[in-house]
């Protein structure tokens, strides 16, 4: 899963493709990059964000959105929000699956409309919400609780007609939780994956990755890419990340490591060198 975050502030690539052109091809070149999903942001979730209007929303995604779906690309495109009013419009516009990451407790009509369109979503686990979620995070245990939670969430979308397998889980890494709690997730991310349904994990140069490497946001891809190889190993499937190419590759050979079977890829670019 590709982020593609049409907004000025995000916490690792806000303003590079607030402008339209630029996140249509920024969209189509992680698609070119091998993502499966294109996930389209227009409001920022970093802890301390302050909550943008409707109006706004859609005014960052739906035209992108229009044009993505419009290139044709084999890529499923997800919208990233909380408001029912923009996943009724970014579906108009192309979209098949919606990312909540408050699991249709923000506005509980999403469950509805989700099961009526038959869409795919992604339910993820927030303690609170991004204003105040990193004020000192607690739970009994984390992974228990966040277990409880989402199996509650899950309950509840298919008590509002959304078919089981059209739902994935998500731990919500960096969304109400100390860099303890993240990497205790991780360790025992199994644990959610026994849930039952696929299991997303979004680490991608997230901040306990520089708390760890003392690397700054736009220097975290190696920390991204062991959480990723590590959450596979324990059953986990889907990766929203900023950097497809690399965490695609690195998924591919551990994968290969682990199962002994591979599919032979010709380089699609064979370096050239003016000495040979
Ligand atoms: N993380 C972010 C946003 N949406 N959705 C899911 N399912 N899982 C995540 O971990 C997740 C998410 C935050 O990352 P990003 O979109 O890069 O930043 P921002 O929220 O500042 O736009």
């Amino acid at each position: 899963m590709g982020v593609v975050n049409v907004t000025p502030d995000s916490f690792s690539d806000g303003g590079r493709f607030l402008d339209a052109d630029a996140a249509v091809r920024h969209a189509l070149a992680l698609a070119a990059e091998g993502a499966d999903i294109l996930d389209f942001g227009g409001e920022s979730t970093r802890p301390g964000a302050e909550p943008v209007g409707v109006e706004e929303e859609l005014r960052r995604v739906v035209g992108v959105i229009e044009r993505v779906a419009a290139a044709g690309t084999h890529a499923r495109l997800s919208i990233d929000t909380t408001k029912l009013a923009v996943a009724e419009r970014a579906v108009d516009a192309g979209a098949s699956f919606v990312n909540d990451v408050t699991a249709f407790r923000a506005d509980p009509r999403l469950a509805a409309f989700v099961a009526e369109h038959e869409l795919d979503c992604c339910l993820m686990h927030m303690r609170g919400e991004p204003r105040t979620m990193q004020v000192d995070p607690r739970y009994g245990d984390v992974v228990d609780d966040v277990r409880a939670f989402l199996e509650e969430r899950l309950a509840f979308a298919v008590a509002a007609g959304v078919r089981e397998e059209r739902v994935m889980l998500d731990p919500g890494i960096g969304f109400g939780k100390t860099v303890a709690h993240n990497l205790e997730l991780l360790r025992r991310v199994h644990e959610l994956v026994a849930i039952g349904r696929p299991v997303v994990i979004g680490t991608s140069r997230k901040s306990f990755l520089g708390r760890i490497t003392g690397r700054s946001v736009d220097e975290r891809l190696p920390g991204t890419i062991a959480t990723c190889v590590q959450a596979w190993e324990r059953g986990v499937r889907v990766f929203r990340v900023h950097d497809v190419a690399p965490v695609r590759d690195a998924l591919a050979v551990a994968a290969a490591t682990v199962s002994g079977r591979w599919t032979e890829t010709t380089p699609s670019a064979t370096p050239t060198s003016t000495t040979s």
